[in-house]
């Protein structure tokens, strides 16, 4: 009874708006327009229209809320425009149309999920509606002393939440109006995400009047994919699903992996495709691990640091595989990672080491922070942070790329934290490469800050002077606490004995056994003052 009550009622109107509107004057609904509405609140869902004002003396920010007076009939509400929507939204495109979004508001609070755009060409032409608006919402307003606080909101989701760890951000609240069971409440819609036990994006409905969890829904689409990586272990990782395809998309640290298509490694821009697979079984191995470690390497940054993706401001981390042709390299190209597939000789698909993948992501870690210049000195510091890193991630051994390099040659690496010089590069400051190649190199005097590290966490003897060794753990806090916090683009050796041995104290004390293992340790590489 009462839907056709409404029905009836909004022809009538409809008729009245435009008689209203010729008579005022004000506005001129040109012909009718196509109207589709929504099947419980009889309001408009889409409008085809044609509609400007009736004069051009309209000023162009008043254009939306003089539509939307003009078509209240249609959406159901009886006060000003401004009153019962909230104007989120002005873009204009290239074409010159405007595109608004707004929120459907009762008493000044979101109604939850009724929004709307509008959209008007640039000669302010309304042509379009589209969304939802929810009709006589009876809600007294909203009053604070009767309700719970956002805070205690929050608290009750933290305590329905307990086991969870490695948050993702802090808890986000917003008061709104829900329809609830016929009815409407106050509720707060909070949303919380973490990492561990596993990966979750919490939608809860708190009633606002007593704290009541009306509803919660995991809104991350939680689809686990899974296939064999680069040496041919199974591994599991997390994707999305679009349409009938699956990707390697993972949207809760948004990091995704496409294929470059043999794509030249020197190409000015090089694009690729997000990769697919028709099951959540994904069968190409370099895909596979690129993506697999590239979250390994985000968990690890993010757990141990609490530092969201490379930028700490949750940037999406991108990877491309199938690089070059037999490209016997990885790269971080200052927006996103690019693994090579070997030529099957030096270098099986560079994607398929851990410490390759953490080597790469950290350049971009040090991007953002030390930003240190990628030749001589500063240069080698750049490089030893991404080994640094590369070893602490990748933690049973010191070596750097032994699962892709030299496939048919079993025990060998690309470099050895703990002896460089079996790789070509000095272990001392003495010894250290000037000349030009490798931009001063990069590649090349690493070594000396590579074995620094290492007997800064394992110990050992070196130019007759014994260091200490304080372990992984304490070692990479004061690695990461040098780069991030300490040394600058043009940051030489010794400002790295300095900025290591700062951090050690800020950590441990001026006279903890860290800071003599730090300093210890420069000694034994000859990097002094
Ligand atoms: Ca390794
Ligand atoms: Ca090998
Ligand atoms: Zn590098």
């Amino acid at each position: 009874m009462k839907n056709r009550l409404l029905s009836a009622a909004l022809t009538t109107c409809l008729a009245a708006t435009i008689a209203f509107s010729t008579t005022d004057g004000s506005a001129i609904a040109k012909e009718e327009p196509d109207v589709r509405y929504h099947p419980v609140y009889k309001t408009a869902t889409f409008i085809e229209d044609n509609w400007s004002p009736s004069n051009n003396q309209i000023a162009p920010g008043n254009l939306i809320w003089s539509y939307l007076n003009a078509r209240k009939n249609f959406l159901q509400f009886t006060d000003q425009a401004q009153n019962h929507f909230r104007l989120k939204s002005t873009k204009i495109d290239q074409l010159g149309m405007t595109h608004y979004r707004l929120q459907e508001i009762h008493h000044g609070i979101p109604v939850y999920g009724s929004e709307q755009t509008v959209h008007a060409t640039k000669n302010g032409v309304v042509t379009s509606y589209m969304g939802q608006v929810i009709p006589h919402i009876k809600l007294p307003s909203f009053q604070k002393s009767s309700h719970i606080s956002f805070q205690k909101a929050i608290s009750i989701v933290k305590n329905n939440t307990k086991n969870a760890t490695q948050y993702l951000y802090q808890p986000k609240a917003q008061l709104v109006v829900l329809p609830y069971r016929q009815t409407y409440v106050y509720a707060y819609v909070i949303k919380t995400a973490y990492l561990s036990p596993q990966p979750t994006i919490w939608q809860y409905f708190i009633d606002a009047k007593n704290g009541k969890i009306l509803d919660k829904l995991n809104i991350l689409q939680e689809l686990t994919g899974n296939g064999k990586g680069v040496k041919g272990d199974e591994k599991k990782f997390e994707i999305s699903k679009e349409g009938n395809l699956y990707y390697l998309n993972d949207k809760i640290r948004k990091i995704s992996t496409y294929d470059a298509q043999n794509q030249h490694e020197n190409s000015p821009i090089i694009s690729g495709k997000l990769v697919s697979s028709k099951t959540t079984t994904f069968s190409d191995p370099s895909s596979v691990d690129a993506h697999a470690y590239a979250e390994r390497t985000y968990d690890f940054y993010k757990k141990t640091f609490n530092r969201d993706s490379y930028d700490a401001k949750s940037s999406p981390i991108k990877s491309y595989i199938h690089v070059g042709e037999k490209w016997n390299n990885a790269a971080w190209d200052g927006e996103k990672m690019l693994y090579g597939d070997g030529d099957g000789k030096t270098f099986i698909s560079l994607a398929g080491a851990l410490d390759v993948i953490a080597h790469e992501l950290t350049h971009a870690v040090t991007q953002f922070t030390a930003n240190l210049q990628y030749r001589d000195e500063p240069g080698a510091l750049n490089e030893s942070m991404s080994d640094i890193m590369g070893v602490m991630i990748d933690d049973n051994d010191w070596l750097i790329g032994e699962d892709v390099y030299t496939p048919n040659k079993p025990g060998d690496a690309l470099r050895s934290m703990s002896n460089p010089k079996k790789y070509n590069q000095p272990d001392h400051y003495d010894d250290r490469y000037t000349g030009y190649q490798d931009n001063g190199g990069v590649h090349i005097n690493s070594g000396i800050n590579n074995k620094a590290a290492y007997l800064i966490a394992a110990g050992g003897k070196q130019s007759s002077v014994t260091v200490d060794g304080i372990g992984r753990v304490k070692t990479r806090a004061i690695y990461y606490r040098a780069l991030t916090e300490y040394l600058t683009a043009t940051s030489q050796f010794i400002d790295m004995r300095d900025a290591a041995i700062q951090s050690a104290k800020d950590l441990y004390g001026a006279n903890s056994k860290e800071v003599k293992a730090v300093k210890q340790a420069y000694d034994a590489v000859g990097v002094v003052k």
